[in-house]
């Protein structure tokens, strides 16, 4: 019997998504537009062992806040659809600056595999990735890859089974901000956890946008809009 599975491609731009999905789905892929904006949205399907997956190639971006309709899309897209696994292309000649998105991911919650592009371009430069370690650290599977040359991409495919087969929700990164600023998220989540703001993210997340006053999840708590 088929199985459904819907999986989105997120990373900072130029990480390599679109080469990603394009040695994923092939040809089977169709581009229209986010509803109600004229940024492109490029979806396609691929098979794997019983799995039917549809691929979403998310706009590039660096993080997750509201700053620009790129980010807002990706975000909204991965809080409301909720795909069933994100998969992070992350640059790994580049961890640091791209990990910040990684780390906002795992705050979201999202069920999050880790594939390390561009894996030739580190190590030309001399890196050495301690893959183990990474993955240990950051509570994901990590898939190394080399996208245009078409590497990595079953291990990638072979993860996403394995994670989708799993029931075990997301571990979720929580990090620690400090005394301080702990005290305020732990007062603003038990507020949130009443509204109904909080059946669709999780509160802890929704308390930390609200301290960084991010102004579209301010905006949601302002007009009581929960759909
Ligand atoms: N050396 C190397 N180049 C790669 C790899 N993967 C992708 N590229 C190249 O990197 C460039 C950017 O790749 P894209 O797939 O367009 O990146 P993207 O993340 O979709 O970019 P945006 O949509 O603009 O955010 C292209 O020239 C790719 O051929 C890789 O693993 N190694
Ligand atoms: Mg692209």
């Amino acid at each position: 019997m088929t199985k459904k599975l819907n999986i989105a491609l997120v990373g900072n731009p130029n990480s390599g998504k679109t080469t990603v999905f394009n040695n994923l789905t092939g040809t089977h892929q169709y581009v229209g537009n986010w509803p109600g904006v004229t940024v492109e949205k490029k979806e396609g399907t691929c098979r794997y062992q019983d799995y039917q997956i549809t691929v979403a190639d998310l706009p590039g971006v660096y993080s997750l806040t509201a700053y620009s309709l790129d980010e807002i899309i990706a975000r909204d897209f991965i809080v409301e659809e909720k795909p069933d696994v994100v998969v992070d292309i992350v640059d790994a000649g580049n961890l640091e600056r791209n990990l910040y998105l990684t780390v906002q991911l795992l705050e979201m919650g999202a069920r999050l595999i880790v594939a390390l592009n561009m894996m030739d371009e580190a190590g030309g430069r001399g890196y050495r990735i301690d893959l183990e370690h990474l993955s240990y650290h950051l509570g994901t599977p990590v898939v190394p890859m080399v996208a245009s040359r078409n590497r990595g991409t079953q291990e990638l495919l072979g993860q996403i089974a394995r994670i989708a087969e799993s029931r075990v929700p997301p571990s979720g990164l929580r990090i620690d901000y400090g005394r301080e600023v702990e005290e305020e998220i732990e007062k603003l989540e038990d507020l949130i956890s009443q509204s109904a703001l909080s059946r669709l993210y999780p509160a802890r997340w929704l308390a930390v946008k609200l301290l960084e006053e991010d102004e579209e999840v301010t905006k949601k708590f302002k007009e009581g809009n929960v759909d």
